[in-house]
């Protein structure tokens, strides 16, 4: 328009003219931002007519979906005070008394992490998890607290949906400013699957406290205390609540399976208690721990120390209620459970169910049942968007009692295996699983470690080997970075160190270490990092901007790129935002608050000689048309 006219004339472009009225006058240049978001907005939505979503080989249709109900609050009464109001007078120490001293079985929500991680491959957006997020504190005020960050969520969020982990936070905190936040910490690897420095860990610490994480659940994915401590440091020093981790592996009940008795876990929680855990959490990854087992172990952790006690379990094996009432009477303080439509299988119990059955009890949650009803129905209809990334399980399975694959894995691992080509080797690579497991020594398996023991499972089976073969052909064999690495001691060490033929066998005659990988590496420059980034991009950027590409050197840039061309793509529906429009229909897409896109798409043109294809839209009901590229 009249603006870009003038803006590339040669003598406002030689300085020739007092360009200070448009200086002084910037929303003259928030016309033409605005003007472009549109532009890249459509951009967007003709990629995906065109070429689809990467990694969906069959789209559902968005039209076909229904637009989930967000349940009605009454705006009008004031936001009930939750845990987080409570947290603020008390703090931390005070909080974690207030636990001890009540009888309430206490709930955390995972139903906005670890959940969907578990069931739907971690793909839930942020525009699905905004659009319920004041309901939710409303209608869920009575809830201990929701884990919504952390975990797989950073790096899928910016990886495969193209949006901004700390954005998400954000406004999730806004919008339910009553509630504690919990996010789960890989310790010394962060939110990634590697070691970072010191530096590096202790400032993800405080911007994630900054930006609305009260409750960090820290573990080490070796059970290995030493690995442990600096995040747990850095979060005691903001003053927000830490969570300690012992990860539950083997089967306390079980005495053939005698690495990790009953004792091992005592003297583990003991220990953290002492390096200054708020709380202890028990994090059954992968749902082992049997209901007689759970009560066992949560009655010994009562009696041993002195703080709250908090159990994560999954129901893979379809145990997990049963698994949370026997803890319950034992006496857990707090237990994590996630909305019925998104509960079960890979993820946690039923919260819903759990509440019902409590109802009455001693135990009761005095939770707002009704209301979390409703939570779980907007959550059961979004599910349906989401139906590509489901794991394929039908139901719960004990097999996990063999094969020991995390619940936030399992998702994972299958879509590993099929992209090697591997499918109708599925149970072969599950075996393998299990078989590596034994090969490595029994370690615990969480990230990263049970990446690796998935990444060495995939490698026999690509290459048709048997773990024996390692020790007799173990020279010749290239074996993936990742085991490599975590024989070096690159992520720390494990219970009674790791069997030490097959080590020298994978390290080809390097030297293992035996000090915290953190020791070794570097502090980050944060000014310097930020530069770099800064030239790389192109434009400024913030600290939490530096943080991510810091975690996520590769996949950082790509998601920047994707957003200086398409713009904030995380405000398109989801239906919309993964499977296109059809011609004629019509959608209405918020760019921010009162400014709505309403857009239509007319027709998609014929390919042409040069392989592109014009895309006719109409926006705001004026005609519009793109040139996308095909890929096929
Ligand atoms: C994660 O680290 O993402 C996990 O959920 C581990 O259980
Ligand atoms: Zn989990």
């Amino acid at each position: 328009g009249f603006l870009e006219n003038v803006v590339a004339h040669p003598v406002f472009l030689k300085g020739d003219c007092d360009t200070s009225f448009i200086e002084k006058h910037p929303e003259l240049l928030k016309v033409r931002e605005k003007k472009d978001r549109a532009s890249k907005v459509l951009k967007f939505l003709g990629e995906v007519v065109v070429n689809g979503s990467p990694g969906i080989a069959k789209p559902l249709k968005s039209a076909d979906l229904l637009e989930a109900r967000v349940p009605e609050t009454d705006v009008t009464k004031p936001r009930p005070s939750g845990s987080r109001d409570l947290f603020m007078k008390l703090g931390a120490e005070g909080l974690s008394k207030w636990i001890l001293e009540q009888n309430k079985l206490l709930l955390t929500d995972t139903t906005m992490r670890d959940a969907h991680q578990s069931n739907l491959a971690t793909r839930v957006r942020t525009y699905d998890l905004l659009r319920i997020a004041e309901p939710t504190s409303h209608l869920g005020a009575d809830l201990f607290s929701l884990e919504c960050w952390g975990g797989a969520t950073f790096d899928v969020s910016m990886r495969f949906l193209r949006e901004d982990p700390w954005q998400r936070l954000h406004k999730l905190s806004e919008q339910i400013p009553n509630i504690l936040f919990q996010m789960l910490l890989r310790g010394s690897n962060a939110v990634g699957y590697t070691n970072y420095p010191d530096n590096v860990v202790q400032k993800f610490v405080e911007e994630a406290a900054n930006s609305g994480i009260d409750i960090f659940r820290i573990f080490d994915s070796l059970n290995w205390t030493t690995g442990m401590r600096v995040a747990m440091d850095a979060v005691r020093k903001t003053g927000k609540i830490c969570e300690a981790a012992i990860c539950y592996t083997g089967d306390i009940t079980d005495p053939k399976r005698d690495k990790y008795p009953l004792e091992y876990y005592v003297n583990m929680a003991k220990e953290l208690e002492a390096m200054g855990a708020h709380i202890l959490a028990i994090k059954d990854m992968a749902g082992l721990l049997k209901p007689l087992a759970a009560y066992k172990l949560v009655k010994a952790l009562k009696e041993n120390i002195g703080i709250p006690v908090h159990l994560h379990t999954h129901d893979t094996s379809s145990n997990g209620s049963a698994i949370l009432l026997k803890a319950s009477e034992a006496g857990v303080d707090i237990v994590d459970a996630a909305l019925s439509s998104l509960s079960g299988l890979t993820a946690q119990p039923n919260l819903n169910a759990l509440v019902a059955a409590l109802e009455g009890s001693e135990r009761d949650p005095k939770v707002n049942a009704p209301g979390l009803q409703k939570l779980a129905n907007y959550w059961e209809t979004v599910r349906d968007y989401y139906s590509p990334f489901e794991s394929g399980l039908k139901s719960g399975t004990a097999e996990v009692y063999h094969h020991e694959i995390p619940g936030g894995q399992y998702s994972n691992y299958k879509p590993q295996v099929a992209g090697l080509g591997l499918l109708e080797r599925w149970d072969e690579c599950k075996e393998m699983y299990h078989k590596v497991n034994l090969l490595f020594g029994d370690i615990v398996k969480v990230t990263p470690s049970s990446k690796v023991v998935g990444d060495m499972a995939m490698f026999l089976v690509k290459n048709n080997l048997e773990p024996n073969d390692v020790f007799t052909a173990g020279e010749e064999l290239a074996f993936p970075e990742s085991v490599v690495g975590m024989f070096k001691g690159m992520l720390g060490q494990p219970y009674q160190g790791w069997p030490q033929d097959l080590q020298r066998i994978i390290l080809k005659g390097e030297q293992p270490i035996t000090c915290r990988p953190g020791e070794l590496l570097e502090p980050v420059d944060f000014d310097e990092e930020r530069l770099k980034l800064e030239e790389k991009l192109e434009h400024a950027v913030s600290d939490k901007a530096m943080v991510s590409n810091i975690l996520y050197p590769h996949v950082y840039p790509e998601f920047d790129r994707h957003r200086q061309e398409y713009s904030d793509t995380s405000v398109i529906p989801t239906p919309i935002f993964f499977y296109g429009l059809e011609p004629g229909q019509e959608t209405s897409i918020e760019i921010e608050p009162g400014k709505t896109l309403i857009i239509k798409l007319n027709a998609v043109g014929r390919v042409q000689a040069d392989g592109t294809r014009t895309v006719y839209f109409e926006l705001n009901g004026n005609n519009r048309s793109v040139v996308i590229r095909d890929q096929s």
